[in-house]
């Protein structure tokens, strides 16, 4: 399952967002446009309300063999089955993450510098994720990592390297250069009335 997956493009949802849909639909349309993967990121959201929608979505995921990543909740993850977690750097040390969710989930990292990166790598991630690579309001804490930088990181370790941060149909193109295996997006997905057509428009704009 691991060595299989298709980081290139990463959905990661916010409710919050969406406009004429709900969040079941939203993932589903975007798969159908071509997301690759899906992260579950949900705020301020109850133990069992995370649970029951990490379930539903499970559901949506398993039916397209894609790939469902729990933000920040490991005990979620295992409740679900998921096939992995996604950590920042305030959350749980990689490595005790590591020990509790076994070598065959997959465990990524937010990283905004090479330290952070190659340490990620050391504690055993799978895949880091790099940004904010462009002015974004989605995440108001996010630093800002230049394309220089991001590709810095993609040349200095050998997981994969997923950008994010403000990346957009019109933007994507500017990340080509660091040759890195994928983009993770919330808002020119979600925020968008068409979901399924705002993916498909990434799909293009990343070839
Ligand atoms: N981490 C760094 S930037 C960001 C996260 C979760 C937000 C990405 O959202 P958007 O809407 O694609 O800019
Ligand atoms: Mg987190």
């Amino acid at each position: 399952m691991k060595n299989k997956i298709n980081y290139s493009l990463y959905l990661v949802t916010d409710r919050e967002m969406l406009l004429d849909t709900d969040i079941y639909t939203a993932v589903e349309d975007s798969i159908k446009g071509g997301a690759t993967l899906v992260q579950l990121r949900e705020k301020d959201i109850g133990t069992l309300e995370f649970y029951n929608v990490a379930s539903r979505i499970k559901i949506i995921t398993d039916k397209h063999n894609v790939p469902l990543i729990i933000n920040d909740r490991i005990d979620i993850a295992l409740a679900v089955d998921a096939a992995g977690v996604h950590l920042g750097q305030s959350d749980m040390p990689a490595s005790v993450a590591r020990s509790i969710i076994g070598n065959n989930k997959i465990m990524g990292i937010s990283t905004s510098t090479l330290e952070q990166a190659q340490e990620a790598e050391r504690q055993g991630a799978d895949y880091v994720g790099v940004g904010a690579m462009f002015p974004t309001t989605t995440k108001d804490d996010a630093s800002a990592v230049s394309v220089h930088n991001l590709k810095e990181i993609k040349d200095n370790i050998t997981i994969p390297v997923v950008a994010i941060g403000g990346i957009t149909q019109k933007n994507v193109n500017l990340l080509k250069i660091a040759n890195i295996d994928g983009v993770a997006v919330i808002s020119d997905i979600l925020a968008k009335k068409c979901v399924k057509e705002a993916t498909e428009k990434l799909v293009v704009a990343m070839k």
